[in-house]
């Protein structure tokens, strides 16, 4: 009895460190061999939008959900990432979906969350459920992680109020840059590029509808600012690369600066965020790059983006090794 004991013992402490080890051992792989872009490996990510809020980023995805071979975007609901480092990425649950808009219908595209008056809001492109075509939406939250509410209960811009084109999908991609001034914007569009004035209250126009001129202009307007310049990056052309314009003032006139970052592998659209956190300029985009990929399975990625001494920007160099 004795023996067969001893024998069990040893069976199952050689068994739980066999397992132990092969435990540990994947671990290591998954940390060690595996490239640090793109930055999320567990779900399909598209259209960063970065958030530096305090000591931390925040990044706010959509998230594709097609089903495997499909090629049509599947996108119901929004992601968020938080980080204090831009290496280590934690998910927080899902801080809004389409259906938060009651008006819309589907299609959870690129938007962009921002921090004003002690609030966080979200400037989100969905397809408006009534009035033809896409629209823009706006919640609100107390917190950067969520959960999101409707902040007006109607669309912000709909397809009707734009009729610089006939596509009915030019509605889309808002970003929001709030000046020294306090002054904030909106900028948005496809394949014609718009931009009108907030008031305070983040919920409503100030002003009339313009259109900013800009060479091969697709979608995905975003809008940073350095040294007094302002640089208004985009997707150029379809296939996408991303292109930037330089100004000294946020009416323009914008020069255009040219050709920023070459088409990300394996995906036509290309979606950037620029942002600067603790010292460093990072270009925040996505690839088709993961298992599965392509223009409808996305995946979010980060690299370096370094300036001349001139303020023009580096052109960007992808990386799978990513940052350090
Ligand atoms: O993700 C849907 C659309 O694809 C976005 O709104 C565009 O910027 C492009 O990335």
């Amino acid at each position: 009895m004795q023996s067969q004991h001893l024998y069990l013992f040893c069976l199952v402490a050689l068994l739980s460190l066999t397992t132990t080890g092969q435990a540990q051992k994947t671990d290591l792989l998954k940390t060690d061999t595996l490239p640090f872009n793109p930055i999320i490996k567990d779900k399909y990510t598209a259209d960063p939008a970065a958030l530096v809020y305090r000591d931390t980023v925040y990044i706010y995805t959509g998230h594709d959900e097609a089903p495997k071979g499909q090629s049509r975007y599947v996108m119901h609901e929004w992601l968020c990432f938080s980080s204090v480092d831009m290496i280590h990425w934690k998910e927080h649950p899902s801080p809004m979906n389409v259906k938060d808009f009651s008006w819309a219908k589907d299609d959870a595209w690129a938007g962009q969350v921002i921090h004003r008056n002690g609030k966080f809001y979200w400037y989100a492109p969905v397809t408006h459920a009534t009035i033809p075509g896409k629209a823009i939406g706006v919640a609100v939250s107390d917190k950067p992680t969520g959960p999101f509410k409707d902040a007006i209960g109607k669309a912000l811009i709909t397809n009707d109020m734009t009729t610089a084109t006939s596509i009915s999908w030019d509605d889309i991609d808002p970003t929001v840059f709030v000046d020294n001034d306090g002054q904030a914007y909106l900028i948005w569009g496809n394949t014609k590029c718009y931009y009108a004035k907030l008031k305070p209250n983040m919920i409503e126009l100030d002003g009339p509808i313009q259109i900013i001129d800009l060479p091969n202009f697709t979608e995905a307007p975003w809008i940073h600012k350095r040294n007094g310049w302002y640089y208004l990056s985009y997707a150029f052309q379809f296939p996408e690369k991303t292109a930037y314009a330089m100004s000294k003032s946020i009416n323009g006139p914008w020069q255009y600066k040219g050709i920023l970052n070459e088409i990300a592998g394996n995906s036509n659209t290309n979606h950037q965020s620029i942002i600067q956190f603790k010292g460093n300029w990072y270009f925040i985009y996505h690839n088709g790059a993961l298992a599965d990929p392509g223009s409808f399975h996305r995946s979010v990625c980060i690299d370096y983006l370094y300036y001349n001494k001139d303020g023009t920007i580096k052109p960007i160099i992808m990386t799978s090794k990513g940052i350090k």
